[in-house]
């Protein structure tokens, strides 16, 4: 089975290379199918543990990825039900099966951004202020939609401290036409009063209905609260997390103290170079990666569904999983 593929696309997972929920999920999804096509198992028990190994890896790149694991988990439920009902089937007819099914759930994906696209965009009215969090391209593609029907947002895009995802989204948006704004994240604080919504994308939703992004979202969705500012997520229903119900807390992941000590202005010259200065000894650095928003503050989901409230998104979520009727 491509195991090297499977590696190297869950150590681009794991480095950013590939960043963002539904990037992810797609990657690692795509990771499996080529693991899946080049297996060379002789019988579906073998195959299926080869799947479930490579599955595992990817898994495992980054910790706080649902949209990711129901992906996977979802290859792998369709590959034990093909196995159950058809036994004396060739390996060969269980691999096509599976790739006709993952190809589906990559479409599923696409039409999904595409409904909360449109979803979205109805929520903006012409030439609202809005202020985003991070790299989402959930958001972007809807921001991109709503600029397209003419509504013309203002979009102020925060940095996103350590890693500056929020300057991608600046990019992708001005390149697009949208006013784009870039602006550090200690600057939220002064922008909100004069925001008309926050908005920003999701990695994982719990059974509660509290969202887990990217860090400093909850700070955000807190000062909307206190500005009255209206608190909206772009979040594709794959985003729930269905272990949060059997009251699994959803992990939120420590990243490398390097990617926030860096080599920013506590850098000196040496030599006439730039040289990063060491960590004081005994300096504690924290680097979550996302930290979660409680439902109270989130004004609604904007899923492929349309609106819901934070309070259905868990049972909607539970029928598009298949777990409840
Ligand atoms: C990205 C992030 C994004 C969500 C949603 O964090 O928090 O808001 O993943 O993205 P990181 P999308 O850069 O650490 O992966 O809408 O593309 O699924």
């Amino acid at each position: 089975m491509g195991k090297g593929d499977v590696r190297s696309v869950a150590k681009d997972i794991g480095s950013l290379k590939v960043q963002g929920a539904r990037r992810i999920a797609k990657a690692a999804l795509l990771a499996l199918m080529r693991a899946g096509d080049k297996s060379k198992a002789k019988d579906a028990d073998t195959f299926y543990s080869d799947l479930l190994s490579a599955s595992r890896e990817l898994a495992e790149s980054r910790p706080t990825e649902p949209m990711m694991r129901n992906a996977l988990s979802d290859s792998l439920r369709f590959c034990l039900a093909h196995i159950h009902a058809h036994p004396s089937r060739e390996v060969s007819q269980l691999k096509a099966a599976l790739h006709t099914h993952q190809d589906h759930i990559l479409y599923g994906m696409d039409q999904a951004a595409e409904k909360i696209a449109r979803h979205g965009a109805e929520q903006i009215a012409p030439g609202a202020n809005i202020l985003v969090h991070c790299h989402s391209s959930t958001l972007v593609r809807m921001l991109i939609r709503a600029q397209e029907e003419g509504k013309h947002p203002r979009v102020t895009c925060l940095e996103t401290r350590p890693l500056f995802q929020g300057r991608l989204t600046a990019r992708e948006l001005a390149d697009a036409g949208v006013k784009t704004a870039l602006a550090v994240d200690s600057s939220a604080g002064s922008l909100m009063p004069g925001m008309d919504m926050v908005f920003v994308g999701a990695d994982a939703i719990t059974a509660g209905g509290d969202l887990v992004n990217k860090i400093g979202t909850h700070t955000l969705a807190q000062l909307a609260d206190r500005h009255s500012v209206r608190f909206l997520c772009a979040a594709e229903l794959y985003k729930y997390d269905p272990l949060t119900l059997f009251g699994r807390t959803e992990p939120i992941e420590e990243r490398a103290a390097a990617e926030v000590w860096g080599d920013g202005r506590y850098a000196k010259e040496k030599n006439g170079k730039r040289k990063t200065l060491d960590v004081p000894a005994g300096l504690r650095i924290l680097n979550p990666a996302f930290d979660l928003t409680p439902a109270r503050l989130i004004g609604a989901y904007i899923t492929e569904e349309g609106r819901v409230s934070p309070a259905q998104l868990p049972g909607i979520a539970q029928r598009k999983l298949r777990l409840k009727n």
